[in-house]
């Protein structure tokens, strides 16, 4: 980040590397969500968009989840001007400018994905992902390293787990009605 000074000064002291956050065994910005089991429903997106800021040339979140059709707006809180770059696998590239401060571009996007990466070709260590998922019950784990999926209809899933540097685990779960599932992923070493 020395490179651009204008970055370096939005922190208040070194800017260390993001891309694996564990505390106490638990990880953070992992994704979760149900992978199979929901292929005869049909959800409505939520109307609320999902904010993804360049902030101090970082993205926040760095790792973030919409559904399909859900808005994801991107903001460019900097002075710096940014593109954002997204390499899919299987939506459509895309990469825009962003160069005032204040400016919003609005993305939606018509099929699931996972772990889609966007970058800035500016400065490249800005790094961060998407996932797109095709129903409502997935979440982006904290520090605690948990998500809570709610509302769920009785049924037998598959529940996915993937984050950008361990990579892609799944169990299957039964819920029955009324009731709750717990499952523990265990990713890495
Ligand atoms: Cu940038």
């Amino acid at each position: 980040m020395r490179s651009a000074p204008q970055c370096a000064a939005a922190h208040d002291g070194p800017v260390y590397d993001q891309s694996l956050l564990v505390t106490d065994h638990h990880l953070q910005n992992a994704v979760v969500w149900i992978k199979k089991g929901l292929d005869s429903w049909v959800f409505s997106p939520p109307s609320e968009p999902v904010m993804i800021d360049q902030k101090g040339c970082l993205y926040e979140p760095r790792v973030a989840a919409a559904m399909v059709h859900q808005p994801i707006v991107f903001r460019n809180s900097d002075a710096e001007a940014h593109n954002v770059h997204g390499r899919p696998q299987i939506l459509s590239t895309w990469n825009f400018m962003m160069s005032r401060p204040g400016a919003t571009r609005t993305l939606t996007f018509d099929k699931p994905e996972v772990g889609v990466p966007i970058g800035c070709d500016i400065h490249p260590w800005m790094a961060g992902s998407i996932t797109v998922v095709g129903n409502p019950y997935f979440g982006v784990t904290k520090a605690d390293g948990i998500v809570n999926l709610t509302k769920v209809p009785p049924g037998d899933y598959v529940v996915g787990v993937w984050h950008e540097k361990l990579g892609v685990k799944e169990q299957p779960v039964t819920l029955s009605p009324s009731g709750t599932a717990s499952l523990k992923f265990e990713l890495g070493g």
